[in-house]
């Protein structure tokens, strides 16, 4: 596997200043495959959604009936859909107005602002328009900020927007809260699979887990038709935890061979399975296709907080999860070494994971 000590393979377009220019005609760069277009794939009726759950007494101590209920929503939404969206989870509804509003008061920045913090492929660190580094790649309509969180050694402030002001504020309470839900999710998850409530927390690393916040931007597009926001693609960390637009849809989820537009419950964090919680599971939860498509009205953001094992730690099928009749899918792999390979390729549906499979 080659590394990522190069830069970008082609000029980078910020695809705002293409939104901006008017154009009524996107690039051909952009122009996905007939059948991964939004409107020529198969798409469920608009009733469907991911499952909503109500966390409100979420804390395990709580009366033990409705922590039941709980556990048995989020083990039919893993089994079923590795999707679902959680409400009263306990994080302040201003805090998440408030940070999705500073966010996309960043993107209205001049891009000759947001420039100062231009990324590479070496780390993804900053402000960006594209991932994967395959020259001549079809790209996806949206611009991004790609930022650390935990763990410590990698954070650094000065890598993070300096405005709006309050921005890096606020983006240290939410982090602090969202890795806290993300912490007992993993609780929940570790309980459905017959583990103890730890185990999947100290698999991670115990405090030493990795979390990072993306921060995706899709300007209008005048031919939404054509392409996609963001390409299908399965996440490959643990859990992420996305706050998605309060305005306006886009994303998609992949159910049965259609595609399903999530409609979001006011104030929800949308949760999904990440391919590391698919590799130690053994598969009994599977992480899930997901995309999102634009618009010609409305500019979109969503913030992706992604919940990742220490990244140097091999991770593999829980023993407990191994049986005579289910051995092991796959092979220990560091997140390190599996975010190497996603970085050099950029989005591409669930291959990734399903080229990890144990030769047997
Ligand atoms: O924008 C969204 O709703 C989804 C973003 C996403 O899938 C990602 O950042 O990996």
């Amino acid at each position: 596997m080659s590394n990522l000590n190069q830069d970008w393979p082609e000029p980078i377009v910020r695809v705002q200043s293409l939104s901006e220019s008017g154009c009524p005609v996107i690039p051909s760069r952009y122009i996905k495959p007939l059948p991964d277009r939004p409107t020529s794939s198969a798409v469920a009726s608009a009733a469907l959604n991911i499952p909503i759950i109500d966390v409100h007494a979420f804390s395990l101590d709580q009366d033990h009936s409705l922590r039941r209920t709980i556990l048995n929503q989020v083990s039919d939404a893993c089994r079923n859909w590795g999707f679902f969206q959680i409400i009263n989870h306990g994080i302040r509804p201003e805090l998440l107005d408030d940070i999705r509003r500073a966010w996309h008061d960043f993107f209205k920045l001049p891009v000759e602002t947001k420039q100062v913090y231009a990324n590479s492929p070496k780390t993804y660190e900053g402000y960006g328009s594209r991932l994967g580094v395959q020259k001549g790649a079809i790209l996806d309509w949206s611009d991004y900020f790609f930022l650390h969180y935990l763990p410590p050694r990698l954070k650094d402030h000065n890598k993070w927007p300096a405005a709006p002001p309050c921005i890096r504020e606020l983006i240290e309470e939410y982090g602090e809260e969202i890795v806290k839900l993300g912490g007992r999710l993993l609780e929940l998850l570790s309980v459905n699979l017959g583990l103890p409530e730890g185990y999947l927390q100290n698999t991670f690393g115990g405090q030493d887990v990795g979390a990072c916040l993306r921060v995706n931007y899709y300007p209008k597009c005048p031919q939404p038709e054509l392409t996609l926001g963001l390409s299908s693609h399965s996440d490959p960390g643990g859990l992420t935890l996305l706050l998605p637009d309060d305005k306006v849809a886009g994303l998609q989820v992949r159910k049965d061979n259609k595609w399903i537009t999530v409609k979001p419950a006011p104030h929800a964090i949308i949760v999904n399975v990440g391919d590391q919680v698919q590799v130690l599971s053994n598969a009994i939860y599977r992480s899930v296709e997901h995309r999102v498509i634009v618009n010609s009205e409305k500019e979109r953001v969503s913030l992706a907080f992604f919940y990742n094992p220490k990244s140097d730690i091999p991770i593999e099928p829980a023993k407990e999860l191994i049986t005579r009749d289910k051995p092991a899918l796959y092979s220990p792999m560091t997140f390190d070494e599996y975010r190497l390979y996603i970085r050099m390729r950029g989005p591409q549906g669930k291959s990734q994971v399903d080229s990890l499979k144990s030769p047997r």
